[in-house]
C-alpha cells in the first residue's frame, strides 16, 4: 500500500548560526581608514615556501576565476547572506609557492599593515578563495577591492580586505585582532566567540 501523503520533505540547512541576525544590506567593517595598495594591485607569496611568487591580478585571474555562492558571518553577530563571489581557490595559489611540508599556518597581509592568521588547514576548505568580485561587481575599496581573502566558514574577520601578501608560517604567530582581542575560536555554527 502507497503512503497517503508524500514523506516530509528533508529539513533544510538553517542559513543562520543561533545568535546572528541577517544584515539588510553588507556592511563595512574594518579598523582604521581603507588603506592605499600597489599600483597596479599585486601579491607576493613569501614566507615558508619553495618559491616566492608575485602575481599581478591578471595573473591571478588565469589561476582559474570561478563564481559561487558563500554567506558570511561577523562575530558582531550580523551575517550576510546569499552574495555570490567570484575568486580563485586558495589551493591553486598555494600551488604555485609550494609551501614546505613543515608549514602549518598562513599569515595574510593587508595593504597598510593589518593581518590576520589561519591554520591552513582552514585555508585548504573548500569555499576559500582569493576574491575580487561580489556578485558580478568588483569589490569596492571599502569591502576589501580589489582582492580580498574569503573564509566563509570562520568569522569574517579571517576574510583579510585589501589583500597584498600570503605568508607560510611554521610556527603560528597572532594576527592584529588575534593580538588585541580575546576572541581564539573561530566557528560561527558553535557559537563560538
Ligand atoms: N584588512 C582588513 N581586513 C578585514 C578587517 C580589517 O579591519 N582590516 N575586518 C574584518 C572584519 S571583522 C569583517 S566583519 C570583514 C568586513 O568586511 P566588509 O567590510 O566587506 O563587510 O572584514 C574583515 N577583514
Ligand atoms: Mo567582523
Amino acid at each position: 500500500m502507497s503512503p497517503a501523503t508524500d514523506p516530509p520533505a528533508a529539513p533544510s540547512l538553517p542559513r543562520l548560526p543561533a545568535g546572528q541576525t541577517a544584515a539588510r544590506r553588507l556592511p563595512v567593517l574594518h579598523e582604521g581608514r581603507v588603506p592605499p595598495g600597489p599600483d597596479p594591485w599585486r601579491l607576493r607569496l613569501f614566507g615558508a615556501v619553495a618559491t616566492e611568487v608575485t602575481l599581478d591580478m591578471a595573473a591571478l585571474a588565469r589561476l582559474g576565476a570561478g563564481r559561487s555562492p558563500a554567506d558570511v558571518h561577523c562575530i558582531t553577530g550580523w551575517s550576510w547572506l546569499g552574495s555570490d563571489w567570484t575568486g580563485v581557490p586558495f589551493g591553486r595559489v598555494e600551488d604555485l609557492a609550494r609551501p614546505r611540508p613543515e608549514a602549518r599556518f598562513l599569515m595574510a597581509h593587508a595593504a597598510g599593515g593589518w593581518t590576520t592568521n589561519l591554520a591552513l588547514e582552514d585555508c585548504r576548505r573548500p569555499g576559500v578563495r582569493l576574491v575580487w568580485a561580489r556578485d558580478g561587481a568588483p569589490l569596492a575599496p571599502e569591502h576589501g577591492g580589489p582582492l580580498r581573502l574569503l573564509v566563509p566558514h570562520l568569522y569574517f574577520w579571517k576574510s583579510c580586505k585589501w589583500l597584498v601578501a600570503l605568508e607560510w608560517l611554521v610556527l603560528d604567530r597572532p594576527g592584529f585582532w588575534e593580538r588585541n582581542t580575546r576572541y581564539r575560536e573561530l566557528d560561527p555554527w558553535h557559537r563560538e566567540r
